[in-house]
């Protein structure tokens, strides 16, 4: 009797929803400037992510960067780096930056964050996205950035073509120059501008 109640495949039927795995592992950071704290203690990881469709769930849950308050960051970077100057792999670095006025807030900010992460998750840098650290978006009342950090600011072949792909998939245009700039450069610089070591 009980034999006829075996059914023929004995273990339940289980399936595996494939994810679109990413090459590399990211972190998102989230810095909110209080300052009775340091700077390094105002920066809270917010969670990490290795697939495409773990990505977006992370991006729907958050607030858009035009909704944060003056003084906030948004940072993604590769698992193990830290969204720093000091972090080994930025130390030698800089970054390509990315200066908006304060009237892009409402028509460029957001989509042109969200273009700078999938350029990120999506590898968009082919061969030179091994250089790659991060970006980092600042909310400020003075006019947004948003910037790619890169390893070493010597690495010009990589560099180079890394401002080229980032500058086109953002739509800037070709009049528009954006520069690059080391963080030694940034950390120590004494006037509100810093030297562009490159330009795209
Ligand atoms: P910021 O937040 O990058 O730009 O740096 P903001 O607020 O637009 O200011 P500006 O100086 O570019 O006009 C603001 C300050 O935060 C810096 O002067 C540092 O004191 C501190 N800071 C920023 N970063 C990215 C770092 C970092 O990587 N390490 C440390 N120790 N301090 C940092």
């Amino acid at each position: 009797h009980s034999q006829s109640t075996t059914p023929i495949v004995s273990s339940p039927v289980s399936y595996v929803v494939a994810k679109s795995v990413c090459f590399y592992r990211w972190t998102l950071w989230f810095f909110k400037n209080d300052k009775s704290k340091t700077w390094q203690a105002n920066l809270r990881l917010i969670s990490t992510f290795d697939t495409v469709e773990d990505f977006w769930a992370l991006y729907n849950h958050i607030q858009l960067s035009s909704n944060l308050m003056s003084g906030c960051d948004y940072s993604l970077f590769k698992d193990g780096i830290e969204p720093m100057w000091e972090d080994e792999r930025n130390r030698r670095g800089g970054r390509w930056l990315i200066t908006l006025s304060k009237q892009q807030r409402k028509m460029d900010l957001d989509r042109f964050w969200l273009e700078t992460l999938l350029c990120l998750v999506g590898e968009a840098f082919d061969d030179h996205s091994d250089d790659v650290c991060g970006a980092v978006i600042n909310i400020r009342a003075k006019g947004d950035k948003i910037a790619i950090w890169t390893t070493n600011c010597e690495n010009k072949e990589a560099i180079t073509q890394i401002g080229r792909v980032y500058k086109e998939r953002l739509g800037v245009p070709p009049k528009v120059i954006i520069g690059y700039q080391s963080h030694a450069d940034t950390a120590t610089k004494s006037s509100s501008t810093t030297k562009n070591k490159f330009v795209a």
